[in-house]
């Protein structure tokens, strides 16, 4: 008889709520949750089929060390022993900096594991810390740690109530979006539609998304700062600013205005491809939502991150959404109380709010990570000697896939902690086994700062498993290497629970939902979710950070990079006329780099990514539907089978990233796709990454396209 058990999904932000059906300790299968408070029954194909993975055969179960080309298990504590002698012996050779770690994106699901990584850093005393930020979201930690007072203070859509809502750079229907909880998303975006609202989506390329719903306006990749400079010039054109608001709760606005006049919408035209009509019917919709009470936000996701300019576009959506009064208002955009509060407590400990640079590049710490297209760098100059990854796979994520494999091959300790031997794994001198998330406790805690509509739910463990959490792991790791997790003994606590028989992973959420006044005793009660509803309003003059508590709508930091950047890439543009655009695009079935494993997600033509393009953009360079393609940068060049779609915008052509498995021998599944690495073409030179974060540009990357000799 099969039992069912209540849990979650923790592969990407939505969390949707899964039944595991359970015989003995073997999982049958997974379903969608039909009484979870949030996702009510939806859950996509990943989320379902995740027991593929979690069943796979090539899961690492035990500690592998390589030795030349063989790897022979050994137990954790011999393991742990050798990592940890060769850590202590770098360190005092080179110095603490020479240990860097990796913190790969789904780590970002398992609040045990994502803390310890940050308190192992800390206790090794190591300012080399990278991530899949970089390549992600930094510019929205800087934006606002700058302008609220804190990189954990990131204002959310308000979806359910919201007039109008504007979309720049995402695809919820295949994506689930980010920095932004939504499950359901094509019915949530549906009902603003119903509701008489506006949805604007704003993309080189007509998506899943819009083709369900909204009004789609095709825009020039990279060029989304110049849109956002439109609107704003629009709005306050038509007295759209909110005077009182912008008195009372934030400074700067002038200088902001200042910049803005000297975008009007017809210039926008000419930079971004948006028709100028079209952009004052988008700041007529904002306004006639903001007016008659039912608010507009605008939002952008990694279209716009990733796009060479992300952290001006995302700095003046802020602006926008603040200077007309949205913030902080139903229907605007919130910021939703988290069980914790979250700004607050790493500011205590001093956490994400590191104030160096880096030695190459000279950025800055964003969530105390520099960015990862200097890693390479780093290691070749021998600065970095160590490198421990965790739950990412910087060799296919990160740009310039050459430049990172010869770095990573010159490291003297390697060390990946991973459901599997993955392309950077194949590397590592030491493999650690994790455990899936339906072996490990947990709460979505990484959602719910980022739901306008906030939940809090746990579950235990599914199935049981032998493997020790992330947690356990790093402290052992930190202990081993002569250190303690964050430098302290207050982790203590945790050690002691664990030595009485709990897991660690557990004792840690217990102790982070007691600071919340919550149980899991209280939460298991309630297995479908606990809601904890959320009313706007209690932000502005409350919990901004800065130190007049005023939203600093014009950082120096910002308005001084202005200047520069916008007329860098307007000249860039221009000497671009003519050129290909490549940008990125996500799949149902694939999940960055690490779905491909499962069978029936690459099954039949699902077994490669596909260069899209538009018929006049193939047909001038002979090439047809299914035709193999050529497509090289300035630093890279791959083979894809073409797809011609008028889905794309002239001049665009577009690749999902996370493929070329081919030398993954500890993938069996994915070994055999035939998808290339996008990210080979992806440039990494100081001069090409975005200048305030040195986030990766992954979208929009110049290429040549000719049909395959
Ligand atoms: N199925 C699936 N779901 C995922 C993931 C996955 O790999 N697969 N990854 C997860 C992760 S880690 C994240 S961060 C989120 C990301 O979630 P999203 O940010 O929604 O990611 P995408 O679906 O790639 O949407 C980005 C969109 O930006 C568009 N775009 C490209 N360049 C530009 C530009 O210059 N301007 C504008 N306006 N648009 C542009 C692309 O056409 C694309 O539709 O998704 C998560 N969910
Ligand atoms: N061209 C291009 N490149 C991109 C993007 C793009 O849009 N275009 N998107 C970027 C984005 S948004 C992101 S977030 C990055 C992601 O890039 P990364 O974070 O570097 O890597 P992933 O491909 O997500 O691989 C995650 C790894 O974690 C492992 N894993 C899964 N669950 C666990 C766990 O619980 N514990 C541990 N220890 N390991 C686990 C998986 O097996 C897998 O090997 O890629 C980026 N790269
Ligand atoms: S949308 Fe995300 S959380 Fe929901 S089932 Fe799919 S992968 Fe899991
Ligand atoms: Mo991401």
């Amino acid at each position: 008889m099969a039992e069912s058990r209540v849990t979650f999904c923790r592969i990407c932000e939505a969390a949707c709520g899964l039944v595991a059906e359970v015989e003995g300790d073997r999982l049958v299968r997974l379903r969608p949750d039909p009484e979870h408070v949030s996702s009510r029954g939806y859950a996509c194909v990943k989320g379902v089929r995740y027991a593929e993975l979690h069943d796979s055969p090539d899961r690492l179960r035990a500690p592998l060390r390589r030795d030349d080309d063989t790897r022979a298990p050994l137990p954790w504590a011999t393991a742990y022993a050798e990592i940890g002698a060769k850590l202590r012996s770098l360190r005092a050779t080179h110095g603490p900096d020479s240990v860097a770690l990796f913190i790969g994106n789904p780590s970002a699901f398992s609040l045990p594991h994502s803390l310890a990584l940050y308190g192992l850093a800390r206790g090794l005393k190591t300012r080399n810390i990278y991530s899949s930020g970089s390549q992600d979201c930094n510019n929205k930690f800087l934006v606002s740690w700058r302008m609220y007072g804190s990189p954990a203070i990131q204002p959310v859509p308000d979806l359910a109530r919201t007039g109008c809502l504007i979309a720049l750079g995402t695809n919820p229907a295949v994506s689930h979006a980010s920095f932004l909880h939504l499950p359901r998303p094509i019915a949530a975006l549906r009902e603003i539609e119903a509701r008489g609202g506006a949805v604007w989506l704003v993309n080189p390329r007509r998506t899943e998304t819009a083709r369900a719903l909204g009004k789609h306006v095709f825009i020039r990749p990279g060029t989304d700062v110049f849109l956002v400079l439109g609107l704003l010039h629009a709005l306050i054109a038509r007295g759209g600013v909110d005077d009182e608001a912008l008195a009372r709760h934030t400074r700067g606005f002038a200088a902001v205005a200042a910049l803005a006049g000297a975008y009007p919408p017809a210039r926008v035209e000419a930079l971004t491809g948006v028709p100028a009509a079209t952009v004052q019917a988008m700041a007529d919709d904002h306004l006639a939502a903001t007016r008659d009470g039912r608010g507009a936000a605008l939002y952008c996701s990694t279209g716009v991150n990733q796009g060479g300019h992300g952290t001006l576009a995302y700095w003046l959506i802020n602006v926008i959404n603040a200077a007309t009064g949205n913030l902080d208002r139903a229907g605007g955009v919130v910021v939703p109380r988290g069980i914790v509060d979250l700004p607050r407590i790493m500011r205590r400990i001093g956490l994400g709010i590191r104030r160096d640079r880096s030695s190459t590049g000279d950025f800055p710490a964003i969530m105390d990570t520099f960015p990862a297209a200097i890693l390479p760098t780093e290691i070749e100059r021998g600065a970095i000697r160590a490198l421990i990854v965790s739950a990412g796979n910087p060799l296919l994520s990160c740009p310039d896939e050459r430049g990172m494999r010869a770095a990573l091959a010159k490291l003297e300790l390697l060390v990946c902690v991973d459901l599997f031997r993955n392309e950077t794994g194949n590397l590592a001198h030491y493999l650690l086994p994790a455990r899936s998330f339906l072996e490990r406790p947990d709460v979505p805690l990484s959602c719910h700062g980022f739901s306008p509509e906030p939940y809090v739910q746990y579950t235990d463990p599914v199935v049981p498993s032998a493997l020790p959490g992330e947690w356990a792991i790093f402290d052992q790791l930190a202990r081993a290497a002569g250190a303690r997790l964050f430098g302290t003994r207050a982790t203590a606590a945790i050690r002691l629970a664990q030595k009485a028989g709990m897991d660690s992973d557990a004792a840690v959420l217990s102790a982070v939902l007691a600071a919340g006044g919550l149980t899991r005793g209280r939460l298991r009660r309630r297995p479908h979710g606990l809601e904890r509803p959320y009313t706007p309003g209690d932000f502005l003059g409350r919990r901004v950070m800065t130190p007049d508590r005023k939203v600093d709508l014009a950082p120096a930091e910002f308005t001084e990079a202005a200047g520069r950047e916008l007329a860098a890439a307007i000249a860039e543009e221009e000497a671009a006329v003519g050129r290909l655009r490549l940008i990125s695009r996500r799949e149902r079935h694939g999940h960055n780099s690490w779905m491909h494993n499962a069978p029936s997600l690459v099954r039949d033509d699902k077994d490669t990514n596909h260069l899209d393009m538009h018929p006049d953009d193939a047909a001038a360079r002979g090439l047809v539907d299914g035709a193999r393609a050529r497509v090289s940068s300035a630093v890279g060049e791959v083979e894809l089978p073409v797809r011609i779609t008028d889905a794309l915008m002239p001049g665009t052509v577009a690749a999902p990233h996370g493929w070329g498995h081919a030398e993954a021998d500890g993938l069996q599944v994915a070994q055999r796709t035939r998808g290339v690495n996008v990210n080979r073409l992806a440039p990494a030179g100081l001069g090409d990454l975005e200048p305030l974060t040195g986030m990766a540009r992954l979208n929009g990357v110049l290429v040549d396209v000719e049909p395959s000799s």
